[in-house]
This record gives C-alpha cells, structure tokens and sequence, in this order.
C-alpha cells in the first residue's frame, strides 16, 4: 500500500508551520522524498494543508498527515481518498473523500474540523475535497 506522508513544522517558532516535508511511502517503507518536480505539482496541496494548522514545534515529526487512494472496486480508478491526521502512530482524526460512481469527481465528503478552527462545516469538506484532487494528481 502507498501512501504520502506530511510533515509541518514551525521552526521558527512564530506559532505557524513554514517548513514542509514530503516522504513517499509503499508498504510501509520510504521511497523517496519529494523531487523538484513533485514539490511544483503539490503547491496547491501545501497551501490547503498549512490551512490545516497541523504541525509540530520545531522539527518534531510526531504530527503528519498520511493520504493515500483506494481501489476497492479495482478498476485502476481510485473510489476513495483517506486523509488520517496522525499524532505519532495513533489517527488523532481522520477524513475521506468518496467518488462514489466511479466518474472521477467526489461526492461524499467525511470530515471532522481538519483545519483545527472550532468548527466543522463546509469549509473543512472544501479542504479534504481540494487535498484529494491534489492529490491524486501526483499519481502515488
Ligand atoms: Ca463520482
Ligand atoms: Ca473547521
């Protein structure tokens, strides 16, 4: 199984994430880190997910973010995009995308408050349905 993992951290210490970090993974193990090329292709994803505000003080790497597509139906074309929210091996909370059709466009949203405001509203689903688009445009 394949997954991108996320990792935000503040170490500056201003009370927000400015430095990102990328790691590809398959069954568990690291592939690669993002190229020149794959960081072009995420920049819209690193916006949404600092908007997340789900980062770690300096250049801790217990919070990240695990997304990843599945294919139940096995078709080639991903139904579902996962969006867990870890705090070191434990999903502090999770959301999820679903084409339910399997025409390429999500229609159920599951989410919690992913961007950590207080509120859980259609902002957040705008969030998770943003992050699995950008996502699946890498092709992992
Ligand atoms: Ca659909
Ligand atoms: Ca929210």
């Amino acid at each position: 199984m394949r997954y991108l993992k996320v990792i935000a951290q503040d170490r500056s210490g201003q009370g927000v994430a400015d430095t990102l970090q990328f790691e590809f993974y398959e069954n568990g193990q690291l592939q690669r880190e993002a190229t020149a090329a794959d960081l072009k292709r995420l920049k819209s994803f690193s916006t949404l997910y600092l908007k997340c505000a789900w980062f770690n003080d300096g250049e801790g790497e217990a919070r990240h973010l695990r997304i990843f597509s599945q294919n139940p139906s096995g078709d080639g074309t991903p139904e579902m995009v996962r969006v867990d929210f870890y705090q070191g091996s434990v999903i502090a909370y999770k959301a999820a995308a679903r084409d339910l059709d399997n025409d390429g466009v999500f229609e159920l949203i599951l989410a919690s408050d992913v961007d950590n405001d207080g509120r859980a509203n259609r902002t957040d689903r705008n969030r998770v349905r943003s992050l699995a688009r950008e996502f699946l445009k890498l092709g992992w």
